[in-house]
C-alpha cells in the first residue's frame, strides 16, 4: 500500500468488503493519508485492512479528531441500503469532517463532469463528457456512466452496471450489477433496480423493479 505524508488525514466509516476496494481506490493516488477505520464489529478492532488499522466504532470520531482527522469517506457498500451509508455520511459531516473523494486512477473519467464531496469512481468505471455526480455516490467497479447523465446524493451504481446517455437518477436509488438503463430514462428516488435488469421505461420514487424489461416487484 502506498504510504502518503499528506496532511489529509483520512478516516474510513466502514470496514467490510468495500472498504477494501474504496482503500485501493484511495491508494492509487497517494495524495490521502488513511490513518483508521471504524467498524461496530468488535471482532475486528485491533485487526487491519490493507495494513490500516480498525481502531473501534464511530464513538472513536470525537477522539480521532482531537488526534488530527480532518477527512473521512463512508466505506459501507451495503447493497440495496443506501439510507445507512446517507446516515454515515452525515455523520462524518457532523463531526466537521471534510469528505474526500476517491477516483481510481484507473477509471476514465471524462474533464467536463462534476463529482460530488465523497463520492467514489471505482476501477475500470467509465464517466463520461456532461455527466454530473452528487455526494456520497459510488460508481462502482466496472460501471459506464455515459454522456450528460445526473446521479444524485447517496446513490449506488453497482459493479458493471451501465447507464445510456441522459439518465437521470435520484436520491438514495440502487442500480443493481449488470443492470442497464437505456438512454434518456428518469428513475426516481429510493428506488432499487435488480441486478441484470433491463430498464426501458421511466421509474417513479419507492419502487423496486426487476426483469428484462424492468417492472414493479414491490
Ligand atoms: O458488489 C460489490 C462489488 N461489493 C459489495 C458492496 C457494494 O456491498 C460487497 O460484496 C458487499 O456486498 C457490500 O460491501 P460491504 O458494505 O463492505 O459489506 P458488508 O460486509 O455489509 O460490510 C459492511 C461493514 O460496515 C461491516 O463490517 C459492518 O459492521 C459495517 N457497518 C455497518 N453499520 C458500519 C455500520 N460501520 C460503521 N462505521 N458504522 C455503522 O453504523
Amino acid at each position: 500500500m502506498h504510504q502518503s505524508s499528506s496532511n489529509i488525514k483520512c478516516l474510513i466509516i466502514g470496514g467490510g468488503g468495500h472498504a477494501k476496494v474504496l482503500i485501493d481506490t484511495i491508494s492509487s493516488r497517494g495524495l490521502v493519508q488513511i490513518i483508521g477505520i471504524l467498524d461496530p464489529e468488535k471482532d475486528k478492532w485491533n485487526t487491519t485492512i490493507l495494513g490500516i488499522p480498525i481502531v473501534g466504532d464511530d464513538s472513536a470520531i470525537p477522539e480521532l479528531v482531537s488526534q488530527g482527522a480532518n477527512a473521512f469517506i463512508v466505506g459501507v457498500g451495503s447493497t440495496g441500503n443506501n439510507q445507512l451509508r446517507r446516515r454515515l455520511f452525515e455523520l462524518g459531516m457532523q463531526y466537521g469532517l471534510e469528505p474526500i473523494k476517491a477516483i481510481h486512477i484507473n477509471s476514465i473519467c471524462s474533464e467536463a463532469i462534476d463529482i460530488g464531496a465523497g463520492s467514489q469512481v471505482l476501477p475500470g468505471s467509465i464517466i463520461n463528457h456532461g455527466s454530473t455526480i452528487g455526494s456520497n455516490v459510488i460508481i462502482n467497479t466496472g460501471s459506464i456512466i455515459e454522456h450528460d447523465c445526473i446521479i444524485e446524493s447517496h446513490s449506488h451504481i453497482a459493479t458493471g452496471a451501465r447507464l445510456c446517455g441522459t439518465v437521470h437518477i435520484g436520491e438514495n436509488t440502487h442500480i443493481g450489477a449488470g443492470a442497464t438503463i437505456i438512454q434518456n430514462i428518469r428513475i426516481g428516488s429510493n428506488v432499487i433496480v435488480g441486478a441484470g435488469s433491463v430498464v426501458l421505461e421511466d421509474i417513479r420514487s419507492n419502487r423496486v423493479v426487476a426483469g428484462v424489461p424492468a417492472i414493479p416487484i414491490k
